[in-house]
């Protein structure tokens, strides 16, 4: 039995050594000292054995099992280390490859257009404002001149929550509150979503984008409302772009107007995007009606002012040849990616 214990311990160390991977070295454990092993297959013959021969051979198997084990974990931190290394040759990052630029976002046409139109209006001096979208009908109709009964509610179809709360059809709410809360001069533009019960198609949607301007101090004048948004056109559209102005009628102003611009396909020839107009509607403006001012605690015999409202949403369509609104709330990436 001591031949046999001496020739598995060579086998053993033998396999051992020759192991290249940890799959052959657990093939070598288990064959060698695992439970169903030639190691504890010998040591169960051990019954047979004299007296004396038991506790020699005994503690030699134990010899042998140690050596086996001290040799497989030897081998198993030295095959570990080798795979560690070659891990960190493997890895080794090579600073010299090019970079890979990650993605980034981009700005909404929306955005891009309003963001331009801010900008021009702060350069003029006009502040920036903001309001709630959820608003009373007093400061989206009643305070604007427009009674409970008066057909302007008709031609906005409005979304109610209650009697008296609605999701506001134009930012004009956010100027009624601007004019309580502000001493003349004012000068501010309100941009913002505006809601109207509206079906959805390729011109219409129940959520849009409305800029308002408002200016109130003394001695404002129809002539100071036309300069300047003839600034503005021109700012937007470039210096030569011209304007008209025809008369028109909302409840909150008086006199009233709708602005035109010079369609710039054509030169005012009458093409296929102006539909042979010459001419392209794009704003309604007025002085602002004198009952408005006094509802807001501003008295019309010192002050007037001036008023306008556009829809962002067509400015947008026509500055990038946009054909459907729709395409301007789906956030498709290959739309978006365009601009
Ligand atoms: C449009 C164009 C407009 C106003 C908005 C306004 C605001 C106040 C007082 C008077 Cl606080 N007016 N805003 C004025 C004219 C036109 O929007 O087509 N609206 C239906």
């Amino acid at each position: 039995m001591k031949e046999l214990l001496e020739k598995i311990r060579q086998e053993a160390r033998e396999a051992i050594e020759r192991a290249s991977n940890i799959d052959e070295l657990n093939a070598a454990r288990i064959r060698f000292s695992g439970k169903k092993g030639e190691l504890t297959a010998i040591l169960k013959q051990m019954g047979g054995l004299s007296a004396e021969e038991r506790p020699v051979i005994g503690q030699m198997a134990n010899e042998v099992r140690g050596n086996i084990e001290t040799w497989i974990s030897e081998k198993e931190n030295e095959l570990k280390s080798m795979l560690s290394e070659m891990k960190l040759k493997n890895e080794r990052i090579d600073v010299t490859l090019p970079g890979k630029a990650g993605k980034i976002g981009k700005k909404h046409p929306l955005s891009i257009v309003l963001n331009e139109i801010e900008e021009i209006f702060v350069g003029m001096g006009f502040d920036v404002v903001q309001g709630p979208e959820v608003e009373y009908d007093y400061y989206n109709f009643e305070a604007l001149n427009i009674p409970k009964d008066h057909p302007a509610r008709d031609t906005q179809d409005t979304f109610y929550i209650t009697d008296n709360i609605l999701l506001r059809t134009q930012t004009s709410s956010v100027q009624i509150r601007t004019m309580e809360h502000r001493k003349p001069p004012i000068r501010v533009i309100s941009p913002g979503r505006v809601y109207r019960s509206d079906a959805v198609d390729a011109t219409h949607s129940p959520l849009f984008h409305q800029i308002e301007g408002l200016v109130v101090d003394k001695g404002v004048t129809m002539a100071g409302l036309k300069g300047t948004l003839e600034v503005f056109i021109k700012a937007l559209y470039g210096e030569d772009s011209k304007v008209r102005f025809r008369p028109h009628h909302f409840p909150f102003t008086e006199p009233s107007a709708e602005m035109d611009v010079m369609c710039f396909a054509c030169q005012g020839k009458g093409c296929r995007l102006c539909k042979g107009e010459g001419w392209i509607e794009l704003l309604g403006c007025g002085m602002v009606h004198p009952k408005v001012l006094k509802n807001c605690g501003i008295d019309p015999e010192i002050y007037s002012g001036f008023a306008f409202g556009l829809g962002l949403e067509r400015v947008v369509m026509r500055r990038f040849n946009i054909d459907d609104m729709r395409l301007l709330y789906e956030n498709n990436q290959r739309f978006l990616n365009q601009f």
